[in-house]
């Protein structure tokens, strides 16, 4: 059966019925059956989060785009939420512009990768002017340079039987669980806006930003959008991280899908 008939029998069948109890056993059924389980389907928001999910990624094509903008709408002023690790270690690395940091690629890949920043530029950059919406309720259109994390995958030999790319940031002093950390799927792993971006702006990317290294996911809310990346894990499962749920975020009140 090809994808999308799969898809549209899974939407006539599935959500259709999803009125009533019997048909959310249904659709849980049918949502199991093509892998549209959300990795925090055991958390508080379990059967919320799985029909929001699920139903991403049964409506919409495969590689929608998110709204790209002009520059001359770039917001003048940029948000932050969360803020630099205050380790003397942070603070050393980028003393001396982040010479000595070093992204980590490793789990089902071919060939392990350790990258430096100067790597990274020297890989085909890609730039896109997107929005960046945090759920706390404010937004900012910002332009954001760095390498598709499809290169990456291609380059590192990602797994086919791989489900998600593991983000883990740098340590944070004062963080209840030491650092942060998240995954995304592998439809939008690969997704062509999906950046590892080193720039903003036309600059480096700032200290408060991310640097050096942040994802840029603009077909999900900001909180997905991790920054002060240090190692990227290609898995089947995200059960060993954390309560197993596939991030940081859903440990401390989020969902874990984030889509918008
Ligand atoms: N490592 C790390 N990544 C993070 C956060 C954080 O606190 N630490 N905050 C997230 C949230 S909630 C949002 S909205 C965006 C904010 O990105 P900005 O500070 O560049 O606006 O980064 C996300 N990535
Ligand atoms: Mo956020």
């Amino acid at each position: 059966m090809s994808d999308v008939t799969s898809r549209r029998k899974l939407i006539r069948a599935g959500l259709g019925a999803a009125a009533g109890a019997a048909g959310l056993a249904t659709a849980g059924h049918l949502i199991s059956k093509y892998g549209m389980i959300p990795p925090d389907h055991y958390g508080p928001y379990g059967i919320g989060q799985t029909l929001t999910y699920a139903a991403h990624r049964i409506l919409m094509p495969k590689q929608t785009l998110a709204r790209e903008f002009d520059r001359s709408q770039i917001s003048t002023i940029a948000s932050v939420n969360g803020l630099p690790p205050a380790t003397d270690d942070y603070k050393r690395m980028a003393a001396d512009g982040f010479a000595d940091w070093r992204l980590t690629v490793d789990g089902m890949v071919a060939r392990p990768l350790t990258l430096s920043l100067t790597d990274l530029k020297s890989f085909p950059a890609r730039s896109h002017i997107t929005h960046q919406a945090c759920e706390e309720g404010w937004s900012f259109i910002a332009e954001s340079t760095g390498v598709l994390l499809s290169h990456i995958l291609n380059l590192a030999g990602a797994h086919p039987r791989a489900k998600y790319v593991m983000f883990f940031s740098l340590p944070e002093k004062g963080s209840p669980l030491g650092k942060k950390w998240g995954s995304l799927d592998m439809e939008d792993a690969w997704h062509p806006q999906t950046l590892l971006a080193y720039g903003m702006n036309g600059q480096d990317l700032p200290l408060d930003h991310g640097a050096p290294l942040r994802v840029r996911v603009p077909r999900q809310l900001g909180f997905k959008s991790l920054k002060y990346l240090t190692r990227l894990t290609v898995t089947d499962t995200v059960k060993p991280y954390g309560k197993g749920w596939g991030s940081s975020s859903p440990e401390r009140g989020f969902s874990w899908y984030g889509g918008i």
